[in-house]
């Protein structure tokens, strides 16, 4: 599958360049492109400029907003970083639209933080305009959402994060949500903790974007999972893991049969994949809650037995009873068996909802001081207060 990546903001630039070096990873390894083409729009000047991997010409690079922030972003205002969005969509759109590889794209990733100004202003305009130029090709988000301690220290965080999910969920074929608080390491520098977070959240999503564009008959699984199956499977909020078991494994002697304990650890390391994958998913959430589901095992030629991919199926259906699942093999990689696990159509994130019902306190705490009155309403009725950045 070939995406088209639109990062906007700092967090949005900085994993889309991320993805522009996955892209260069996957044509350097393996002969294959991955990405049609990558670009990072910004309010600000310096983030552009820190950027590695995505081509520094203002095709790629795009500054919006450079009258009305001076290149100093837009200090955590999404409603500014919305409507700047809405005045300078046609800067973005015509940079895309004379992309080379453009006729290649599957679909679109756009990538911002939830409370920042600029992208978690952007992305909801931005996946709008493109859904309305482009009919019938998928846009899709990945939305970052904050530490905790920024929730606990900067008020602005909850209501960015409410308006930003509730305006993507409004237009986004499916919305990749990725928690920052999950990938924590403890005793690490902030910024290498950035950028250890980063590789993590796009290195999921390397073997699953490669799979469907191999065409060497060698590395053609039985059944490929290719963009139809993606597309397929994503809708509204997801969420995305890995995990992987190292192989190494003695060579049968010649003319005896592999002992029954071989097939047995087969299976086994599969399974402790396939569990590590649903325990370092992007967002905890439970398996319970997914309408969709696919999962790609990855794996030497050798190690891809159909019994196992069938029992991973079965695993998968016991812990998630209602999703329609799709699978795949990839016969690639040498040493381990990874598997990438997706959970699409959640219908219920708790984390989401306390960034709904947190944002709805705010707002009435707001009007009470403005003297309106707030009559204790329900979830449902008070959604509507979260203003919508489109
Ligand atoms: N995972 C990850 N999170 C980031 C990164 N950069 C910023 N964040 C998070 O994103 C939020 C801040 O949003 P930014 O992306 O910096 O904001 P912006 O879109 O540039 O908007 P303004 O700076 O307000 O104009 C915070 O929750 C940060 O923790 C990054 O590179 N990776
Ligand atoms: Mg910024």
């Amino acid at each position: 599958m070939k995406l088209l990546i639109i990062g906007l903001g700092q967090c949005g630039g900085r994993i889309a360049d991320r993805f522009a070096r996955l892209n260069k990873k996957a044509r350097s390894m393996r002969g294959i492109s991955i990405i049609a083409d990558a670009f990072a729009v910004n309010t600000d000047v310096a983030d552009l400029s820190g950027l590695r991997t995505i081509k520094s010409d203002y095709k790629h690079r795009i500054l919006v907003g450079g009258q009305r922030t001076n290149g100093h972003g837009v200090g955590k205002v999404s409603e500014l970083g919305a409507e700047i969005a809405t005045e300078d969509n046609d800067k973005i759109i015509d940079a895309i639209r004379t992309t080379e590889r453009f006729y290649e794209t599957d679909a679109f990733m756009l990538i911002a933080s939830a409370s920042g100004g600029t992208g978690s202003g952007a992305i909801g305009v931005m996946t709008q305009h493109l859904k309305e130029r482009y009919i019938g090709k998928p846009v899709y988000n990945i939305i970052v959402l904050p530490f905790q301690q920024e929730e606990t220290t900067e008020a602005r965080t909850i209501y960015n994060t409410a308006m930003c999910l509730k305006s993507a969920y409004l237009v986004a074929d499916a919305i990749f949500l990725i928690d920052n608080q999950r990938y924590i390491k403890k005793n690490s520098p902030a910024e290498n903790n950035i950028a250890t977070i980063n590789s993590r959240v796009v290195e999921p999503f390397y073997n699953l974007l490669c799979a469907g564009e191999e065409t060497n008959k060698k590395y053609v699984g039985s059944k490929t999972l290719d963009a139809g199956d993606i597309i397929q499977t994503l809708a509204g909020w997801t969420v995305i893991g890995e995990g992987k078991s190292s192989i190494r494994r003695k060579m049968p002697l010649l003319g005896q049969a592999r002992d029954f304990r071989d097939r047995m650890s087969e299976t086994s390391k599969a399974a402790h994949a396939m569990d590590e994958a649903l325990g370092e998913l992007s967002l905890t959430c439970s398996p319970k809650n997914a309408g969709r589901a696919l999962y790609l095992v990855t794996a030497p030629p050798s190690e891809m037995k159909m019994e196992v991919i069938q029992q991973l199926g079965d695993n998968l259906k016991a812990v998630a009873p209602d999703a329609l699942t799709r699978s795949g093999d990839y016969p690639r990689q040498k040493g381990s068996l990874s598997v990438t696990m997706i959970l699409s159509d959640i219908s219920n994130t708790r984390k989401v909802t306390k960034y709904f019902t947190k944002a709805i306190d705010l707002i009435s705490v707001m009007k009470s001081k403005r003297g309106l009155e707030y009559s204790g309403r329900k979830l449902e009725e008070a959604f509507s207060d979260i203003p919508v950045l489109l």
